[in-house]
């Protein structure tokens, strides 16, 4: 059974040992940041142990609990998408794409379960809702009841970090689901973060060409069950419906109601629903914030969301996120959502073995890639893939290894890339779109990106010298020497390996 909404994983969380409530009064601004930071980053920790998730039950200035870290382990993804590893929500994604056109009647009846477990994870409508529970408008709508967080010291304000923004495609209709922050300008105005190659920026401007002194409806929603509280930050094509995704995820219908003031549909179980709308002739200058970079993203003009309707449950959960120096939560939750999407970029491009992206590379800046070769300048074809794959255009540093480089042993990718390595020869550069975020970029949004083919070079690539094998031990040798350990005394006497 899916969970119902945020309240039932967090009754999970805290049967699980995952979850720890915070009694004592805190101030949510910079206090429950830092507090976050101490428990999820502990350094005296081992370096894969991480912190529980965090409930605060009296942030100062608010009657609602805060609900941090909820996502941040690998664990507490597993938990999430109620599997035992995330490889699981894989292979199920593996099992659609694996399904072929069915050509004869036969066929055809096989296929009909499958179908029909597809179409049953469609959004469903419902008339009812937990989000209804308590509606106010107007002059009652007041964004400081809720304990939102400022973050870090530089930080321009309050910013809600985990919002599910919904829009529609102005011209199909087509509904999106981002995961973009807003700042908190006053009681009913905040801003708009999507940067310029997201969807709900997209529809933004599609509205502004057809009619430059118009608005768009958007709603937002905080707090859902985790499947679909995520599903704002999943990577997938544009008009693509992200609750679709949400309800295959949890293996149950995401259930929508409708808005009380505009014509959009928000999930019924959220904790907390924002209606309003953007205008799209105001910009309003929106940050700094400190990002998941480990900086602060810097001012920019962004749009402005008004905020006409609040629709919650009477206790509503305040569910956020807090990022900073990496790793973060977002690193877990961004981890997860790489593994369950691997299949869908082997089936693409079935000579990538697996990718990894190290914490410290933030996504975009650096993937390594391992590739079965095989032929000349497969590892530029691959580059060029990656920076043609949806959001990966972002990715600064592609590194692409032999299929038989442990690509998650970041010690093995440096010391066999740099023995690959010719600079000169293999380093790939391309101009093209770049992350929002990056601040060392020639101008935002725009600049360049670097490939490096650290694959063994061959003949048909014009490498004509020998390329030596790697040192290896035989296994006859390491045999006879396993026969021979004990008797030798080492293990015991220094301690053990
Ligand atoms: C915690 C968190 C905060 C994020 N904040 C933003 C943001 O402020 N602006 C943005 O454009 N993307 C942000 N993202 C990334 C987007 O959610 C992600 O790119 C998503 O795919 C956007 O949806 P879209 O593809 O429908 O536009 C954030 C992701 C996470 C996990
Ligand atoms: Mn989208």
């Amino acid at each position: 059974m899916a969970y119902l909404d945020l309240r039932e994983f967090v009754d999970a969380l805290e049967k699980k040992g995952e979850l720890k409530r915070i009694r004592v009064e805190v101030v949510p601004v910079l206090e429950i940041a830092e507090i976050t930071q101490r428990v999820a980053r502990d350094e005296k920790r081992a370096p894969n142990s991480v912190g529980p998730a965090l409930l605060f039950e009296k942030p100062k200035g608010s009657r609602f609990p805060v609900l941090i870290n909820a996502f941040g382990s690998a664990r507490r993804m597993a938990l999430a998408f109620e599997v035992n590893e995330l490889e699981e929500v894989a292979e199920r994604i593996q099992g659609f794409l694996k399904m072929e056109t069915p050509q004869g009647l036969f066929d055809k009846i096989k296929m009909l379960p499958k179908l029909a477990e597809l179409a049953s994870f469609f959004p469903k409508r419902v008339e009812q809702g937990d989000c209804k529970e308590v509606i106010q408008k107007g002059s009652d709508v007041n964004l400081f009841d809720f304990p939102i967080l400022k973050c870090w010291p530089q930080d321009g304000g309050r910013f809600i970090t985990f919002p599910l923004v919904f829009t529609k495609n102005p011209e199909t209709g087509k509904r999106n689901v981002g995961m973009y922050r807003m700042q908190i300008y006053d009681e009913r105005t905040t801003g708009m973060h999507w940067q310029t190659q997201k969807h709900g920026a997209e529809h933004f401007r599609r509205a502004k060409a057809k009619n430059p002194e118009g608005r768009i409806p958007v709603s937002v929603a905080i707090g859902a069950d985790p499947a679909t509280a995520l599903a704002g930050m999943l990577r997938i094509p544009p008009d693509l419906d992200e609750m679709m995704f949400a309800g295959f995820l949890r293996r149950e219908p995401v259930e929508m109601i409708a808005c009380e003031t505009n014509d959009l549909e928000v999930p019924e179980n959220a904790e907390i629903v924002l209606e309003g709308y953007v205008n799209l002739n105001e910009m309003r200058t929106e940050g700094p914030f400190g990002d998941h970079t480990g900086f602060y993203s810097l001012e920019g003009g962004y749009p402005v969301f008004h905020v006409e309707c609040v629709t919650r449950r009477k206790e509503p959960i305040y569910l956020t996120t807090v990022v900073g120096p990496p790793p973060q939560e977002d690193f877990y939750m961004g981890y997860a959502v790489e593994r369950v999407f691997l299949p869908v970029m082997k089936m693409q491009y079935p000579e990538i073995v697996d990718v990894a992206m190290p914490a410290e590379g933030i996504f975009h800046n650096l993937m390594i890639v391992a590739i079965r070769k095989s032929y000349p300048g497969h590892a530029r074809k691959i580059m060029n893939a990656i920076w043609s794959l949806g959001q990966a255009m972002f990715t600064k540093v592609i590194v692409v290894v032999d299929h038989d480089v442990n690509i998650h042993n970041y010690g093995e990718v440096v010391w066999k890339t740099l023995c690959a390595l010719d600079p000169e020869r293999d380093v790939q550069f391309v101009l093209g779109p770049v992350d929002t975020l990056d601040h060392a970029a020639r101008m935002q949004d725009f600049g360049s990106k670097m490939g490096i083919d650290a694959t063994r070079k061959w003949a048909s690539e014009g490498f004509t010298r020998p390329w030596p094998d790697e040192i290896l031990m035989d296994e006859g040798t390491k045999k006879r020497v396993e026969a021979i350990w004990e008797s030798l005394w080492i293990e015991k006497e220094s301690g053990g390996r």
